[in-house]
């Protein structure tokens, strides 16, 4: 039944004799949710501007109304999307190994949504409020810049720009992930923002096996196993060959 399948048999031999998974997404395994990816020929607002020019300290601090428009479009947009096979296939894969960690650039909730457990959201999250002060769980409002209540600062959304640091606990447990991992999978992302992209190397660096998915394959050199296609369908397949591997 192997040669029906994506998913190249030593793959799965891999995966089968791992212990430790680690897995890093991109926006790609969200655009099957109806989720804009960042770098692809986009739709409105995305068409428009580049993230380099809005996902900035810089820029919000230019014009905050303009940065928390574009992040509201973008709230409303992902609020109304549901986790697809692939999200679902990588909760799945989780559950069976001992050591299994989810490193995910999206800052859509879509992989806890979709049932991962051990997500590690490197780039923040969508939906949270922070105030550029530090404040501790400050007080959002709906105004058209909204402002901390307990200092009276900015509010900013909860990700992380670029010239910003990863948040020290994330950046901790990902590279501790890839590096004790023995098979690493780099699923839907251009690999072209660091850290994140960095991981990958990491991994093969210390050892793991390493696989991308991506129907545009970006042709980095740390890839053992490159399989091109979308992430809803690779994903359940790799689980279904595992299914079938431990049929046998
Ligand atoms: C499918 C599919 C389907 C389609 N199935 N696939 C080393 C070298 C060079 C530069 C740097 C470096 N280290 C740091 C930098 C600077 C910078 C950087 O990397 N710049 C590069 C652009 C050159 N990095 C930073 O600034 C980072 N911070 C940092 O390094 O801090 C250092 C520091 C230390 C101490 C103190 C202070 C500073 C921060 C990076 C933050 C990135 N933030 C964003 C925005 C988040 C907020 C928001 O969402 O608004 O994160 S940018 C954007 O890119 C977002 C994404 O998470 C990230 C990655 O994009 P991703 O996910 O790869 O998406 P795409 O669109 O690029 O690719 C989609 C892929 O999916 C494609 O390949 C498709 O083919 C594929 N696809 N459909 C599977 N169905």
């Amino acid at each position: 039944m192997q040669g029906s399948t994506a998913i190249p048999e030593a793959l799965t031999g891999a995966l089968r004799a791992a212990r430790r998974v680690c897995v890093l997404t991109g926006a790609g395994v969200s655009a099957e949710s109806g989720v804009p990816t960042f770098r692809e020929a986009q739709t409105g607002l995305w068409e428009k501007y580049r993230p380099e020019s809005l996902a900035t300290m810089e820029a919000f601090l230019a014009d905050p109304a303009f940065v928390w428009k574009w992040y509201r479009w973008r709230r409303e947009l992902v609020a109304k999307s549901r986790p697809n096979a692939g999200h679902i296939a990588l909760a799945e894969l989780e559950r069976r190994f001992d050591e299994f960690t989810l490193v995910t650039q999206n800052v859509d909730r879509l992989h806890r949504a979709g049932g991962s457990q051990n997500i590690v959201e490197f780039h923040g999250d969508l939906f949270a409020d922070i105030c550029i002060a530090g404040c501790a769980d400050p007080a959002a409002n709906d105004d058209e810049i909204p402002y901390c209540n307990h200092c009276g600062n900015l509010l900013r959304p909860g990700v992380v720009w670029f010239g910003e640091a990863i948040p020290q606990q994330a950046l901790y447990r990902s590279s501790e992930a890839a590096e004790r991992c023995d098979v690493m999978l780099c699923v839907g992302t251009s690999s072209q923002v660091y850290p994140a992209a960095g991981l990958t190397g990491l991994a093969r660096q210390s050892g793991a096996v390493t696989a991308e998915i991506n129907p545009e394959p970006t042709g980095g050199p740390e890839f053992n196993f490159v399989i091109a296609g979308q992430s809803g369908l690779i994903l359940p397949e790799l689980v279904a060959s595992l299914e079938q591997s431990s049929d046998e």
